[in-house]
């Protein structure tokens, strides 16, 4: 495939509300669209990098800039096949998996338009609508948290996630599960607690809850394999998996039984497809996370989910969870579900109109540049 020439967009949507989680709290969700222009297509990819590096060492700017002065100039010296070839061609370039993401996503919706082939369909997807759960962020006062699970029950979401925090999360855990009786409800800390908290953890075992999410910092593998012997709740592992490889060790170790897959973290979704394989052989559940996608990754992250072993309901809500209005025709949620796009590529296009109203900078990079 030829590429022309990529465009990088900085976006910044208002959220519907304040999203709190242990590192920070978000009211507008800002991020990179790149689009990637060939001969015969275009294709668009989102970057799950935000304002500041909080979730991730990566922000937008300095995705920007990776992508501007690296990644970009790179890739269209490196005269690609197609998208599985973009990774390795980048690989010499450290880290920067969520800017790398954005790129391969881009490249991988052109080629696949090209061609006329869904994303589902060239990730080997096997459902038509998936399950949605929902990521519901720390609030001031407990009424206020069963306020806004009834809202999403009501909505229909098909499970909970509550965000938890030192001091945020066995009373708020007990008060939904004395609310709303036998739901699916599981918990995500972000990486805020200490190995010496195990024990405090371990009386979330009270609460049937499906997973814990990332207690302990990315790196602490072995904590959190200490962890999991010492609790009944299973361990999910999301900031700690960067890679297949990283899966698989993790899963090895025994530092978790579930795993969040999140396509930008692990540096794309071809990457993401591979963890999805790694899990699958060993019969560890997966589920795709989110990072307050907008509706290119939304749309991207339902193909993953459409994946076998996905086989708990993801981070995949519907627009109006984050976005009154979306850049794209809104995810709306059907009967605790969402539909797979089955169009070639991501299956959805950015509204022009939205897109620029939304946008606050943007650059072409041709090839003559590079
Ligand atoms: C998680 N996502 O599973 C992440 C956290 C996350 C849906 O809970 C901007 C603002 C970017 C908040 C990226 C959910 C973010 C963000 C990730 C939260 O851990
Ligand atoms: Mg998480």
């Amino acid at each position: 495939m030829k590429l022309e020439a990529i465009e990088i967009r900085t976006v910044r949507m208002p959220l519907v509300s304040p999203f709190r989680t242990s590192f920070g709290v978000e009211s507008v969700r800002e991020t990179l669209l790149v689009r990637v222009v060939t001969a015969t297509s275009e294709g668009w990819g989102e970057c799950g990098a935000s304002e500041e590096p909080l979730y991730s060492s990566e922000y937008t700017h300095g995705a920007t800039e990776v992508l501007r002065r690296h990644l970009v100039p790179a890739l269209l010296r490196a005269e690609i096949r197609d998208a599985h070839a973009l990774a390795p061609a980048l690989a010499r370039f450290k880290g920067h998996r969520l800017a790398k993401s954005a790129l391969e996503a881009a490249v991988l919706d052109a080629d696949l338009r090209a061609q006329g082939v869904s994303l589902s369909h060239a990730l080997g997807a096997t459902k038509t609508r998936v399950p949605c759960g929902v990521s519901v962020g720390i609030t001031d006062t407990i009424p206020e948290l069963i306020e806004a699970v009834a809202g999403y029950l009501e909505a229909g979401y098909a499970r909970i996630k509550l965000k938890i925090e030192p001091g945020w999360d066995l009373d708020p855990v007990r008060a939904v599960r004395e609310e709303f009786g036998d739901i699916e409800l599981q918990v995500d800390a972000n990486a805020s607690y200490q190995p010496a908290d195990s024990r405090h953890l371990a009386k979330l075992d009270d609460f049937e809850l499906s997973l814990l999410e990332q207690p302990f910092a990315a790196d602490d593998l072995l904590g959190h394999a200490r962890l999991a012997k010492a609790i009944a709740t299973p361990i999910c592992l999301d900031e700690s998996i960067l890679s297949a490889r990283g899966a698989a060790a993790a899963i090895e170790m025994g530092a978790c039984s579930i795993i969040n897959i999140k396509p930008g973290r692990v540096g794309g979704y071809l990457e993401a497809r591979r963890v999805h394989d790694v899990c699958s052989a060993h019969d560890v559940p997966v589920w795709c996370g989110g990072m307050l996608e907008t509706g290119v990754g939304r749309a991207a992250n339902l193909a993953v989910a459409a994946m076998p072993g996905c086989t708990m309901p993801g981070d995949t809500s519907a627009s109006d969870r984050y976005f009154a209005t979306d850049l794209t025709d809104p995810f709306v949620l059907r009967d605790g579900h969402l539909e797979v796009p089955t169009g070639a590529g991501i299956g959805v296009t950015p509204n022009a109109d939205v897109l620029d109203e939304v946008t606050v900078e943007r650059e072409w990079i041709t090839g003559a540049e590079a």
